[in-house]
């Protein structure tokens, strides 16, 4: 047994860690049919980079290439190798035609390390997601054509048939796994008639489907029946007390209080969500719990009567155990209809923030560092930007989430470019900008899509039991320094603001002391805290650098090259 165990551990485990370790390269795709050629890659928007891995069968030259429609012409390649005797080689290049690709003027790749080992060659390297140079793919979170092609031998020439394309969102991107034994069970409404109500939030307590050992959820599937009148969908752990399925309103009685750990997001725009293979979403087990409760917004603004709705979520699992349970955090602006948000406002910054130094008050035992992985930003029709910042020290040392262009139409759960690590003791800012110049009374947190909300649901590894992490500034003695006697005269005084007042306002709900409110399986607890200042974004300005100047194809073109046939030339079907 002993023997078994331990060629267990030394056979899987190097495995796992190669495989999972890596959280700066956490998406792989096999670019060719026969698993020959595999391309991984990790990014950091905010930093402008994206790192890509290249692997292919071969000794000799690889070429991994951004095409606009698959084919050669016009496509940024970056092309490299190592020789017979062992000195490396690599380039940036562009390709003007059929024809050897060209190298850029400006070198925007970095190689990292080019190694090869038994007829196979590993290729990896960083470039900017945008360069400012010409010759470049501007890399966004659109579906682009990668082209692959090699040789070989180390001698840059036609590759016959080794070569091919790829449509890929590099950005976007849902790593997927098939675990070998799957099943799944539905959590859904069941012939619910929507009530021709602008905004009703519904409440199901579900028991789950009884499980003997732990599985793991692996995948999310939204079923949206109503498209347009099912706003989001929330799925919460129930407290280990409650045991009986219950139906109603939510907010309204106890259905909603025991039910807090919210385990699934979806909100409108949003597809279904898949777990990386480090982790899943745990159920069943001993310490199990076996209730869960469905939230469902409908938003019926113009008050339709009669339409019965089955939407919910389809929760995939396996028993193929990942190495991690995963859970999700909940950070943002407490739900307090108090807090107010002036109208005519361009760009109203509201702030949330999460202090990790008080989770040890709430967990027993050393808490680990959180890995986040995937983000799903919420606000409703005000939001207009949503940055989630990650202080440690009390210096903004990263992102966790950042949607410069929200769309609460388009709302989804997002992988990290790579997986980020939380430490003890890190805070995380969430702040949300809403736009309500268009809007003439004051808009308040709340519940309705015309209310407004201010959150990140963080999916990280491993789990701990703390499900919310809110704060709310102390609005009360913002609205006294305001001068308003209560909080009736200060929403007159919102109503009444102009754009000086507007921002002094602003200012003052960020500088003011915040109540932080984090909440766990067994208890909660209330501590303050204050908002630190989040740096500007970075941005790329190309302006501000001096392009080379771009010959016409016709000069820069070499009709010896032609000769080549160069590699990637894709012909259109
Ligand atoms: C893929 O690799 C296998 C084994 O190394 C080889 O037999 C096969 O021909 C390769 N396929 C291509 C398209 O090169
Ligand atoms: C290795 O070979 C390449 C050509 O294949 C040559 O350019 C390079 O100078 C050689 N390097 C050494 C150290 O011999
Ligand atoms: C759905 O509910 C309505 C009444 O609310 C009922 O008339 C109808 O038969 C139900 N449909 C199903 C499939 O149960
Ligand atoms: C559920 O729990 C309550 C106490 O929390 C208890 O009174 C009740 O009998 C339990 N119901 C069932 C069906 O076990
Ligand atoms: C279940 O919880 C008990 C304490 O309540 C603990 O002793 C036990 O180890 C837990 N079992 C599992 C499988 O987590
Ligand atoms: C977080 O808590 C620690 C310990 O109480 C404190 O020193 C720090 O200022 C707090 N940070 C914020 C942003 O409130
Ligand atoms: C796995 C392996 O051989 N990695 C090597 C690849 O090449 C770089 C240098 O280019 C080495 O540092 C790595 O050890």
């Amino acid at each position: 047994m002993e023997s078994l165990f331990l060629v267990f551990i030394l056979l899987v485990c190097p495995l796992w860690s190669s495989v999972w370790s890596d959280r700066f390269l956490p998406f792989t795709e096999h670019l060719g049919h026969d698993g020959n050629v595999t391309l991984r890659w990790g990014f950091d928007r905010p930093q402008n980079e994206i790192t890509f891995e290249l692997t292919i069968k071969t000794r000799g030259w690889l070429g991994l290439g951004f095409s606009p429609n698959g084919g050669m012409a016009g496509a940024d390649i970056i092309i490299g190798g190592v020789a017979p005797n062992g000195s490396t080689y690599f380039s940036d290049r562009h390709a003007v035609g059929l024809s050897l690709p060209l190298v850029d003027k400006k070198q925007s790749c970095t190689l990292l390390s080019l190694n090869e080992t038994d007829g196979q060659t590993t290729m990896k390297f960083q470039r900017p997601l945008q360069s400012c140079d010409d010759d470049d793919f501007h890399i966004t979170p659109y579906p682009i054509h990668l082209i692959y092609a090699f040789g070989q031998t180390d001698e840059i020439r036609y590759h016959s048939g080794r070569r091919g394309t790829k449509e890929v969102n590099l950005l976007k991107y849902s790593p997927r796994t098939n675990p070998p034994t799957s099943d799944y069970f539905d959590m859904r409404a069941n012939n619910f008639t929507i009530p021709h109500v602008h905004t009703h939030y519904h409440c199901w307590i579900i028991k789950t489907p009884s499980f003997g050992a732990k599985h793991h959820i692996y995948r999310i599937e939204p079923i949206i029946m109503n498209h347009g009148f099912v706003h989001h969908m929330l799925l919460y752990r129930c407290h280990p007390s409650v045991n009986d399925t219950m139906e109603g309103m939510c907010y309204t009685s106890d259905i909603s209080s025991k039910c807090l750990t919210v385990m699934a997001a979806w909100a409108m725009g949003g597809e279904e969500i898949h777990f990386p293979e480090v982790a899943g979403l745990p159920i069943g087990g001993d310490n199990g719990t076996s209730y869960f409760r469905l939230e469902i917004h409908y938003n019926n603004p113009e008050n339709i009567a009669g339409l019965t709705d089955d939407s919910g979520l389809r929760l995939h699992y396996t028993s193929d155990l990942r190495p991690h349970d995963a859970n999700i955090l909940d950070v943002g602006i407490m739900v307090d209809s108090n807090y107010v948000i002036p109208p005519k406002a361009e760009a109203f910054k509201s702030y949330g923030v999460c202090n990790t130094s008080h989770f040890h008050q709430l967990v027993q035992g050393p808490i680990p560092d959180l890995n986040v992985f995937m983000v799903l930003l919420h606000t409703h029709l005000a939001g207009r930007k949503i940055r989630v910042g990650q202080f440690r020290n009390g210096q903004h040392i990263d992102y966790l989430g950042l949607d410069e262009n929200y769309d609460f139409n388009l709302q989804q759960t997002m992988f990290l470019g790579h997986t980020k690590s939380v430490e003890p003791g890190d805070e995380i800012v969430v702040e949300c900008t809403y736009n309500t110049a268009s809007r003439s009374n004051p808009t308040t947190l709340g519940l309705a899509t015309t209310n407004e909300m201010c959150f990140a649901f963080l999916y990280y590894y491993p789990a701990i039991d703390i499900s919310t992490c809110w704060s709310i500034p102390d609005i009360k003695s913002v609205e006294t320094a305001m001068g308003a006697a209560n909080h009736e005269q200060a929403i007159e005084m919102y109503g009444n603001m102009n754009s000086d007042s507007i921002e002094k306002y602003q200012n003052s709900l960020k500088d003011s002391t915040q109540y932080l409110v984090m909440v766990g399986m067994q208890n909660e607890i209330l501590e303050a805290g204050y908002i630190p200042d989040l740096n500007a974004t970075p941005s790329v300005d190309c302006r501000s650098m001096t392009t080379p100047p771009t010959g016409s194809s016709a000069a820069l073109y070499d009709p010896r090259a032609v000769l080549f046939l160069w590699a990637m030339v894709i012909l259109n079907p």
